[in-house]
């Protein structure tokens, strides 16, 4: 375990409205979930970035005195370092010094189970080292020394020049693409069977593995912790009807997160993009819900999905209702009353069952469902109803079959010159 001091930076010239004591937290959060233990924490209002070590010499001076008597191993700072304000911050304070891109990172390269997770934490972390590749690379190496868990990516590679980190890149990819290859063969026979498929995203910690867990009832794990989920899980879901579809539970969001770490997880997050319908889970309970929505659309535009994808194929779904109070809570029943929306809570179950209709609803929205009844003799129209048409529930008489289906608009015609007579209403 080693000592961290996490600092926000405020750039105090800037117009905004960004609530800096929510990101001093969130980056606190991210720093306890690479094992650190966080002794201190400020807020650092600037007028402008100093180009070489980001805050000025004051409050260098400052900050060194406090990083001692806490004796502080890591410096974490929520703001993007170049490779020479790193270097600098390093040389100066004598600790390791990590910006948000490299703990998010390091967060990664540490949670990474599968081997799928691990080449890509292995990716992200070339990516990023590549991209802080500075002339001064074996110098920088020479500097930093000092020992401890929190390693910057770019230690653990540090004999490799430019050229080797290219070599393994391409290496990395190279298996990447072998594993996706065999993951498409699985997504070409799931099609065949006409499995439908629907993959969970969100920001991290909203409850993406709570609902998996009880929509599947598996036993992903689910932590009140930043990334607690790396890898993806899919396994079948139970619809109303018995219909059954694929749900995928995956790896959550965060505002700015590198897009190294984007680039690298591309196969992961391809599933996403392969699905029919996309789950996105809120926490209603955050109070800037609102960021953390426009923080995953972001990811999701980089990763393909567009605004207009987003609103034919995503259903919101926002979660933790039961920590709401009265007031809250009648807000987003509102909110959600309309559109590809709906309020739960994966904990206590609310609302859950009308998701599970709502997912079969989306999943058939360009099919009719229709009630008939037919007789036993019209063995053609029943032959052809159970050849092309989805029968969702069965009942019968002494001569009448009662049949709830899903069909198509072709179906129906068909239905209807066959036999006017037969009985058909939608549901
Ligand atoms: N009160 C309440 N807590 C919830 C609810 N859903 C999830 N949680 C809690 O929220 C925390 C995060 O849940 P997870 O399911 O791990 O969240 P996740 O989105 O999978 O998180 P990552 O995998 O880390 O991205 C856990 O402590 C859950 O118990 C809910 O409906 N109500
Ligand atoms: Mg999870």
């Amino acid at each position: 375990m080693n000592n961290c001091y996490v600092i926000q930076i405020c750039l105090k010239n800037k117009k905004n409205t960004i609530d800096y004591d929510y990101k001093l937290q969130e980056t606190i959060n991210l720093a306890e979930a690479l094992d650190l233990i966080v002794v201190g924490s400020n807020v650092y209002s600037l007028m402008d970035i100093n180009p070489a070590t980001l805050i000025n010499k004051g409050n260098l001076e400052d900050l060194q005195t406090t990083l001692q008597s806490l004796e502080v191993d890591a410096l974490i700072i929520n703001h993007p370092l170049t490779a020479i304000q790193q270097r600098n911050l390093e040389n100066f304070l004598k600790v390791k010094v990590l910006d948000r891109s490299g703990l998010i990172i390091n967060i990664f390269a540490n949670r990474a189970v599968s081997a799928e997770g691990k080449l890509q934490s292995n990716l992200a972390a070339l990516y990023y080292q590549k991209s802080r590749l500075v002339k001064a690379w074996s110098h920088l190496e020479r500097q930093r020394g000092g020992g401890g868990a929190v390693g910057g990516p770019g230690e653990t590679q540090k004999e490799l020049d430019r050229r080797m980190i290219a070599d393994k890149i391409e290496f990395l990819k190279e298996k990447l693409e072998k594993l996706r290859q065999n993951r498409s063969i699985s997504t070409n026979s799931r099609k065949k069977f006409n499995i439908k498929t629907v993959a969970i995203v969100g920001y991290t910690n909203s409850g993406k593995s709570t609902l998996f867990n009880i929509l599947t009832n598996e036993s992903v794990l689910s932590q009140d912790l930043l990334f607690a989920t790396l890898d993806t899980t899919s396994r079948i879901v139970m619809l109303p009807y018995k219909q059954k579809a694929i749900l995928s539970d995956t790896v959550g969001f965060i505002s700015d997160l590198p897009h190294q770490l984007v680039e690298a997880f591309h196969s992961t997050l391809d599933g996403i993009l392969d699905a029919d319908l996309i789950l996105h889970v809120i926490d209603s309970a955050q109070k800037n819900y609102e960021d953390q929505i426009h923080s995953v659309k972001t990811v999701l535009a980089e990763i393909g999905i567009s605004e207009e994808v987003y609103n034919q194929k995503v259903l919101e779904v926002y979660n933790k209702a039961d920590l709401l109070e009265e007031a809250k809570k009648d807000f987003f029943s509102e909110l959600t009353s309309s559109g590809n929306k709906i309020l739960i809570s994966a904990v206590d179950g609310f609302n859950l069952d009308l998701l599970k209709q709502k997912i079969f609803s989306c999943l058939n929205k360009d099919k009719f469902k229709i009630r008939l009844e037919v007789s036993y003799l019209d063995n053609d129209l029943l032959v052809y109803l159970y050849n092309n048409t989805t029968i969702l529930e069965k009942t019968t008489t002494d001569e009448l079959i009662t049949l709830t289906l899903l069909c198509q608009e072709k179906d129906i015609n068909f239905i209807k010159s066959k036999n006017p007579r037969v009985f058909a209403n939608p549901v």
